[in-house]
């Protein structure tokens, strides 16, 4: 039987790149994000490199009754999910906490605490009720970040939104060991996708200042990471793995000189 992954934010960055990454490891693919026409690309292109099977499942993390409503009507081949890369997720704004514009703290609430609660809460249902009925493991990856290990200039909500998946994953792991759900947390450093891009608000030549300098981490060295966490054996959980590049120590300190 096709192991099966459920991965938001598969639209760009870590979420598309665990796609694939999860795809040529025979997986079957349910992919999520708000741009329709970049899931279908995906799929498609999923379905043509690897013949991999794959649901689109198009929704905003942030509605709460879109996201069960998405998830429970699943069709029931596809309700056998083994692992969920729980990724969708943003930062907006850089900016002192007494200057920073609430609207942006509020959508960061509403997707990265609030929609990543949702997800997860819709999704480990569905592992438990297989847990009991099929003894199937499920495993719950959740994308936190070295954000969510300390605290940076003009960080604060961005941060306190990492720190809360921080925490939350440590009481999923508590509550969650009944149903045998492994649970675990990536927290990456600093990587190019769009992620700067949309923090930025578009703005390239702030965004691209942040990597100035840097070797990155790609949104494959984090998949891999994700991936890797999926292959130990059953009776091994990773309970959170954090990554940076070479170049960074943690959110603050950076060698920026590039090395041939
Ligand atoms: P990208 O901007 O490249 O990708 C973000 C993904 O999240 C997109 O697919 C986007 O899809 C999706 N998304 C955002 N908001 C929503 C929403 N409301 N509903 C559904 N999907 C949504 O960024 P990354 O890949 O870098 O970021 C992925 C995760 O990794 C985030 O949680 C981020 O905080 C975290 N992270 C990023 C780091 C970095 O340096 N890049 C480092 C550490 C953690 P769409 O717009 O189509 O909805
Ligand atoms: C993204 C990494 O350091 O830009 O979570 O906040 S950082």
């Amino acid at each position: 039987m096709q192991k099966i992954v459920f991965i938001t934010g598969a639209t760009a960055g870590f979420g598309k790149a665990c796609a694939f990454k999860f795809a040529a490891h025979g997986y079957d693919i349910i992919i999520n994000g708000r741009r329709a026409d970049r899931l279908q690309q995906i799929a498609d292109e999923l379905e043509r490199k690897f013949n991999t099977a794959v649901l689109q499942l198009p929704f905003d993390v942030q509605d709460e009754k879109a996201v069960f409503e998405a998830i429970n009507s699943i069709p029931a081949e596809w309700k056998a999910i083994d692992v969920l890369v729980n990724n969708a997720g943003l930062a907006l704004g850089r900016d002192y906490f007494d200057e920073a514009d609430l609207s942006d703290w509020n959508t960061m609430i509403d997707t990265n605490v609030k929609g990543f609660l949702y997800v997860a809460r819709a999704v480990s249902q569905l592992m438990a009720e297989r847990h009991t009925a099929t003894g199937a493991i499920g495993h719950i990856i959740n994308m936190g970040s070295i954000a969510g290990r300390e605290v940076y200039e003009k960080g604060n909500v961005y941060c306190a939104s990492k720190f809360a998946v921080d925490a939350i994953t440590r009481a999923m792991r508590i509550d969650l060991l009944r149903h045998r759900i492994k649970v675990t947390s990536v927290n990456p450093g600093a990587a190019e996708t769009e992620f700067s891009l949309v923090r930025f608000k578009g703005d390239e030549q702030t965004a691209k200042k942040i990597y100035d300098g840097l070797q990155p981490l790609s949104a494959e060295d984090v998949a891999d990471a994700v991936y890797y966490c999926t292959t130990v054996p059953t009776h091994v959980c990773i309970n959170e793995l954090t990554l940076t590049c070479l170049q960074q120590a943690n959110t603050i300190y950076f060698d920026r000189e590039l090395v041939k």
